[in-house]
């Protein structure tokens, strides 16, 4: 907690020119630092005032600013924090911030003001996290998920299970320490079972609605698959809207993997167009193949291109055959020039897609809610609550085995732990270097 007695400072805007920036400065001294940066006595200044000031350097006039105090513990960091608004010019910016580190502050470490936030208590790690995330959001859904984890949405949905657990645990603790005490129920096996049962039920839903959830964000791994000129290169570029991919009517066209990543209502799909799959004696073609072949096996979703205008081929129920047992969806291209099939029908040349679009908007619509919803928000989170699961499955073994109860209660410890540590209350200090050190400085 030493480091946390020095006053720090950063530019807590974007590294960039723009009508004003802010300089935040953080700690014990903050105040007094802004008093001297604009020769005003700020001393006796109220929390959520705007002072206005005047910075100076050898009696020459560096900007006029606008100095806003938030007094502890009512403010971001908990601590006595100055928020200097000046003019958003690179060089002036940065004169004022030199100017506060020569009135003794220090640099801001990446992430710190959060860091000191958390440690003062005025948030969780998953609400620092959800700062980092929402600041990082690219779109609705992430924008919205991130508020929700910065609201504590995390700490809200462990609150029962860890409650329970802590419960049961000094129920048994007490049983096992203080035997002589028969005011408390003594606890068996036979009444832990079902609620470890219960527990492991209730976390691997937590992990598998998280996973749909982040997923769902980050991106679904996508493949566009089909023989030669079927149109998948045109299919790619509709649902981009851009002419990324090359199309011709020569068979053959595409031959290295296309990328592209496409947002459809807060699904995120990460795109692949690949070569058409058939025979092939042309080596370039051949590995264009294998490489379709591979981002196949990695796909989360095929989306299997048949061209509806002539009759399915040999080629198409082999790609129908291959891709069965996948998570696919069939479409059948160039409507406009079509022998009818029954199925998705789309013409990707002319950008009509929506029934493709609204096929995979139904198929992930479970998904996209949970995205929006309060469930664990990344991997870290999520590798916690797997290590719950695990330490609560090794519980239930040892109860099943009719083990000691002191037994029991290392494993129900274990996953209480890592249940906490989700949002840091446990926490381990070489963690939180790591994540606030993926933070923005100032922020
Ligand atoms: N009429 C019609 N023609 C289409 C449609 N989509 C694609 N085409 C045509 O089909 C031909 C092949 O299109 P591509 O998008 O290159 O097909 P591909 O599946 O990527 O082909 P390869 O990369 O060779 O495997 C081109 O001449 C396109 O103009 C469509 O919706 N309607
Ligand atoms: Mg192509």
């Amino acid at each position: 907690m030493n480091m946390m007695n020095d006053t720090i400072a950063a530019i807590a805007t974007a590294n960039a020119t723009g009508a004003v920036s802010i300089i935040r400065i953080s700690g014990e001294e903050a105040i007094l630092i802004a008093s001297e940066l604009i020769n005003k006595d700020l001393s006796k200044k109220e929390g959520y005032t705007i002072t206005f000031g005047t910075v100076q350097e050898d009696n020459e006039v560096v900007d006029e600013v606008l100095v806003s105090i938030f007094r502890a513990p009512k403010s971001y960091t908990g601590e006595d924090v100055v928020e200097i608004g000046c003019h958003g010019g690179l060089f002036i910016t940065r004169k004022i911030l030199s100017l506060c580190l020569g009135k003794g502050a220090r640099l801001a470490r990446r992430g710190e003001f959060t860091e000191r936030a958390f440690l003062n208590g005025k948030m969780d790690l998953s609400q620092a996290e959800g700062v980092n995330d929402l600041i990082n959001a690219t779109d609705e859904v992430n924008a919205k998920s991130a508020m929700h984890s910065l609201k504590g949405s995390v700490s809200k949905i462990l609150k029962p299970l860890e409650e329970d657990l802590t419960q049961i645990i000094s129920n048994i603790e007490v049983n096992i320490d203080y035997p002589e005490y028969d005011d408390v129920h003594q606890l068996t096996e036979d009444e832990i079972l079902p609620k470890a049962k219960a527990w492991l039920n209730d976390i691997q839903k937590l992990i598998d609605e998280a996973k749909k959830a982040v997923n769902i964000r980050e991106g679904i791994d996508t493949v566009i698959l089909g023989r030669p000129n079927v149109g998948k290169s045109s299919l790619l570029n509709a649902l981009l809207e851009e002419d990324k991919a090359i199309v011709t009517d020569i068979a053959g066209t595409t031959r290295d993997i296309v990328e592209g990543t496409v947002r459809l209502d807060g699904i995120t799909l990460n795109l692949i167009d690949t070569a058409g799959i058939h025979e092939s004696n042309d080596i370039v073609e051949k590995i264009g193949i294998d490489k379709s072949l591979q981002a196949l096996e990695k796909a989360e979703l095929v989306i299997v291109v048949i061209d509806g205008s002539e009759a399915l081929t040999e080629e198409d129920h082999k790609l129908l055959e291959m891709t069965k047992n996948k998570n696919r969806i069939v479409v059948y291209n160039k409507n406009d020039k079509a022998i009818q099939h029954d199925g998705i029908s789309i013409s990707a040349i002319n950008g009509d897609v929506e029934a493709l679009t609204n096929a995979i908007k139904e198929k992930y619509e479970k998904e996209l809610y949970l995205a929006s919803s309060d469930t664990l928000n990344n991997e870290r989170q999520i590798g916690l609550a797997i290590q719950a699961e695990q330490s609560m499955k090794n519980a239930i073994r040892t109860l099943e085995d009719g083990m000691e109860l002191d037994l029991v209660t290392i494993d129900l410890e274990n996953a209480w732990t890592s249940l906490k540590e989700i949002t840091g209350k446990a926490g381990k200090e070489d963690l939180l270097d790591e994540i606030f050190s993926r933070f923005c400085l100032g922020k």
